[in-house]
Formats: structure tokens, C-alpha cells, sequence
């Protein structure tokens, strides 16, 4: 595969970022990405700096190549991560969860790249307008937290409204999808649920088991009420949550019983009663395999389907 605009724009061989999911993307799953000629992604999540810093100091002893640092813009440590990423002058910011719009001119003058996570177009041409390098359209069929359109939906409508790159993500795990998001008009692909299964991937083997145990209709939608919908796998604490919910129970009962709880399923392996996200692509996901596995079988078998598609339609 030929470099494109946005493998020159984020310095990678390949135009494929992984996703950063909170509490699981660290150093070492993000420098064996940027060695396979993708895009590394360390996840602030919820983390305080301190944390973030050892990753990021981390990273640089594991790799030479491009990688970035996702802020979750919900995070109460959000200032001090994009002040961190500043201060350790991290190559590309990647934002989720929110607006990283006051952020901005101060990462554009720090020399940062800046990439934020959008679920509309809305969102998309405001962040252009802003300046930023490129946009990630994140489709609903993504795990964690979610926006409300479909990655096919999505993804063409904020093509048509920007002039900058557009990396597809949400409901990418293999070559067709990855094929589908460039015919949709993508430069790029987002990745996140398959690397969970990655044997750089420090989660906790509960979570990868239940990831390679996932079938089609294992991953739901959870805290629509609190305006903060996200995907994770069925399980008991689903169920309960859908209980309160039935009940009527207040935002921050549903808050309390999502709080930590990725953190519970990701680092300690309660994946009953801790919050396993993934996205809608978990059944498609069934075998441990490297990051440089993961990465050149999905982009050689993005390639074979477009011969294929190609060849059946001249
Ligand atoms: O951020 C994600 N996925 C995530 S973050 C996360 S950790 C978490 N912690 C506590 C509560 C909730 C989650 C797990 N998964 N993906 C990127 C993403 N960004 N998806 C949707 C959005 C988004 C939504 C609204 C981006 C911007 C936005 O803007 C609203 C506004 O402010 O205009």
C-alpha cells in the first residue's frame, strides 16, 4: 500500500491508527503498532498525569516511530494530559469524548499534530474551522463511548463537509471493513477491539477471552439515560444496570454503577461486574495474533477484497 495524504501527515508506513481505549492502551501495545507501521495510540482515559507520563516516557525507550496520546476530553485530568503532551512534545494529540477546541491554538503552536474524534458533521466542520490536521468519524458501531450514526452514514457526510483527512472508525476489524471505510471515502482506519486481542495487549486475558467469545448480538449499548451511552459487552452488570434503569433510577445511581467499573473488567478481570467495552466487530474476532499480525493481515486482506470487488464489476 502507497502512502497516502494522511500516512505523510501522521509520518506512519500505514494509514491506520489504533484505537486508544482507556485503561488498556499503554506503551506497550502502542510502540508494537507504531513498529508494525501503524499508528501507536497511548490512552489517557480517566488517568492522572503521572501515570500518562511514565507511558509516554515508556514509549520512547520501545520505539522510534510516530505515535499519539488520546485525551478523554470527560476526564477530570484533561488540562494536565494535553499540558503533558505539550511539555513531552508527543507528535499527534488524539481527542475523544468532547470538544478539544480550547486546546487548539495551543497544541497548533506546540507543533502537535491534532486529530479529535467527531460523531457528527456538525462537530467535523467545527473542528476544521479550528485548524486541526485531520478528523476521526467514529461510528456507533465502536465500543466504548459512542455517538449515534452509523460508521456508513457517517463517515461519506463528513468526507462531503471537509477538505481535511478522514479516518473511518467504529465497526473496522478486517480487510472488508477496512475496504468499506476507503470506499466511503476514508484516507484511513481506526482500529480498537481487535488489538484488544493483541499479545502486546496488557488487558486482562478475562476481557481477551470474552472478546474471542463475543458472537454478533454480544455487544450493547449501556447509560443512554446518563448522556453518556456506551458499548461494552453483555454481562451481568448490564443486566443490573438495565434493571436500575426499568426502575426509573436516578443518573447518578447509573453513574455510580459505571464508575471504575473499566478499570475493574480491564486491569483486575472482573469482566462479570466490571464494564468490558468493545465494539459491534467482538464476533468477528477470533484469534490471538501480534500487532504486526493484526496489521498486515488486515491491510493484504483490504487489498484482496478490492481486486476482488474490482474484478467483479469490470
Ligand atoms: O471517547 C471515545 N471512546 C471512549 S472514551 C471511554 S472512557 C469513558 N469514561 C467515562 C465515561 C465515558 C467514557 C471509553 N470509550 N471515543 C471517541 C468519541 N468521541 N466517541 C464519541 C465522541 C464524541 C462525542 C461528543 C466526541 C465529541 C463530542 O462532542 C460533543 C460536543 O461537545 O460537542
Amino acid at each position: 500500500m502507497k502512502a497516502n495524504d494522511l500516512s505523510n501527515l501522521l509520518g506512519t508506513k500505514y494509514p491506520l491508527i489504533q484505537g486508544g481505549m482507556a485503561w488498556i492502551s499503554d506503551a506497550d501495545l502502542a510502540a508494537a503498532v507504531s513498529n508494525a507501521g501503524g499508528l501507536g495510540v497511548i490512552a489517557g482515559g480517566n488517568a492522572p498525569r503521572q501515570v500518562v507520563e511514565e507511558q509516554v516516557d515508556k514509549i520512547r525507550t520501545l520505539t522510534d516511530r510516530p505515535y499519539a496520546l488520546n485525551v478523554m476530553l470527560l476526564s477530570p485530568f484533561a488540562d494536565d494530559i494535553i499540558d503533558l503532551a505539550i511539555d513531552k512534545k508527543v507528535p499527534i494529540v488524539i481527542t475523544g469524548a468532547g470538544s478539544p477546541g480550547k486546546y487548539v491554538e495551543r497544541l497548533k503552536e506546540a507543533g502537535i499534530k491534532i486529530i479529535p474524534v467527531v460523531p457528527s458533521v456538525a462537530l467535523a466542520r467545527r473542528m476544521e474551522s479550528l485548524g486541526v490536521d485531520a478528523l476521526i468519524a467514529e461510528g456507533t458501531e465502536a465500543g466504548g463511548h459512542i455517538g449515534e450514526l452509523t460508521t456508513m452514514a457517517l463517515v461519506p457526510q463528513v468526507v462531503d463537509a471537509v477538505k481535511i483527512p478522514v479516518v473511518a472508525a467504529g465497526g473496522i476489524a478486517d480487510g472488508r471493513g477496512a475496504a468499506a471505510a476507503f470506499m466511503l471515502g476514508a484516507e484511513g482506519i481506526q482500529v480498537g477491539t481487535r488489538f484488544l486481542v493483541a499479545h502486546e495487549c496488557n488487558v486482562h486475558d478475562n476481557y481477551k477471552e470474552m472478546v474471542l467469545d463475543a458472537k454478533d448480538t454480544s455487544a450493547v449499548v449501556s447509560g443512554r439515560p446518563t448522556g453518556h451511552p456506551v458499548r461494552i459487552l453483555k454481562n451481568k452488570l448490564y443486566r443490573q444496570y438495565c434493571e436500575l434503569e426499568k426502575n426509573n433510577a436516578s443518573a447518578d445511581e447509573l453513574e455510580a454503577l459505571g464508575a471504575g467499573a473499566l478499570k475493574k473488567a480491564a486491569v483486575d478481570g472482573d469482566v462479570t461486574y466490571g464494564s468490558v467495552m468493545a465494539g459491534q466487530v467482538a464476533g468477528l474476532i477470533t484469534k490471538r495474533q501480534s500487532a504486526q499480525e493484526i496489521v498486515e493481515e488486515l491491510l493484504s486482506d483490504c487489498q484482496a477484497v478490492m481486486t476482488r470487488v474490482y474484478d467483479h464489476i469490470k
